[in-house]
């Protein structure tokens, strides 16, 4: 006869059996709407996102994921390059808005010590593995958390800020105000507390962006500090504006 106490043993070892089944089974679901292929989970709006996606990740047919905000807002390779070209090699970079990744992965490239930051969990769980897709998850710190939040406790030589600008819509609006429409806090809020982190901060902006605000932005420090304004085009199509400040601007002229 089986005791009592070997009946409940049996019991919990089903349930902890069906529990991590569960588990599986919820992790499968998850994975399955991450990966590439799903054209007809897609909006109709995004479909020109996935048109391009070779221009967005060269490697996206070789198992790149990424969710919808994410395909929306993700750096073209040819910008990210661009960008990681302009920051330079061996510093600390700090992608305080890592997205899926397309910045994180070029400035590791680049052989800096990344640290991407991204308040989604499920974002940053895309990045890490777009990164092993480029080889370079190793060299990246992925965190999930608030950008806002963790600055006190960070220092580097870059901080690079791609936030989100209000979705594809952000065009409709004509000039872009980064002090209203950035987003989650307006735009001067955020570069003072890149500033307090690293001595050199890049933003990625919209094209429509009102660049007297970007001017106003290097004047917040005295003295003002160095900046430079770079239109970002991909096959010949102006896509958005990068904007150095700090040292960063000095090396990024070099480079003009
Ligand atoms: P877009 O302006 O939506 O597309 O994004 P495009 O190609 O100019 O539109 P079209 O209608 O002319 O075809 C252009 C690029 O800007 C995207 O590939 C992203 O790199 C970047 N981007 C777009 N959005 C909406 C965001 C955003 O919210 N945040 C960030 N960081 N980048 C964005
Ligand atoms: N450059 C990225 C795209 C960034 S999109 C790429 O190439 O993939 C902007 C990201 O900012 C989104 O993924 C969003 O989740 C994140 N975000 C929004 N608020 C944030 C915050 N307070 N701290 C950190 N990340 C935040």
């Amino acid at each position: 006869m089986v005791s009592k106490t070997v009946m409940s043993a049996i019991k919990l070892v089903k349930a902890s059996v069906v529990q991590k089944k569960m588990k599986k089974q919820k992790k499968k679901k998850e994975e399955k709407a991450l990966l590439p292929g799903m054209i007809e989970a897609l909006s109709e709006n995004l479909l020109k996102y996935w048109v391009r996606r070779k221009s967005l990740f060269s490697r996206f047919d070789d198992g790149i994921r990424c969710d919808e905000q994410g395909l929306f807002s993700v750096t073209p390779e040819a910008i990210a390059k661009r960008q990681a070209l302009l920051c330079g090699s061996g510093g600390i970079v700090i992608d305080a808005f890592t997205g899926v990744a397309g910045n994180a992965i070029q400035f590791a490239l680049r052989q800096n010590q990344v640290i991407a930051i991204d308040i989604n969990p499920r974002r940053i769980k895309c990045a890490r593995h777009n990164a092993k897709v480029y080889g370079v998850a190793h060299l990246i710190d992925f965190i999930v958390g608030d950008f806002f939040g963790l600055a006190p406790s960070l220092q580097a030589d870059i901080v690079f800020l791609s936030p989100p600008w209000g979705g594809p819509d952000y065009k409709k609006a004509g000039t872009y105000n980064i002090e209203t429409m950035l987003q989650p806090k307006n735009g001067f809020s955020l570069f003072s507390v890149a500033l307090s982190v690293a001595p050199s901060v890049v933003l990625f902006l919209p094209q429509t962006v009102d660049m007297e605000q970007l001017e106003q932005l290097a004047w917040l420090s005295s003295p003002p500090l160095a900046y430079k304004v770079e239109k970002n085009h991909v096959n010949g199509y102006l896509k958005a504006v990068t904007v150095y400040y700090g040292d960063v601007a000095t090396q990024a002229r070099d480079h003009a």
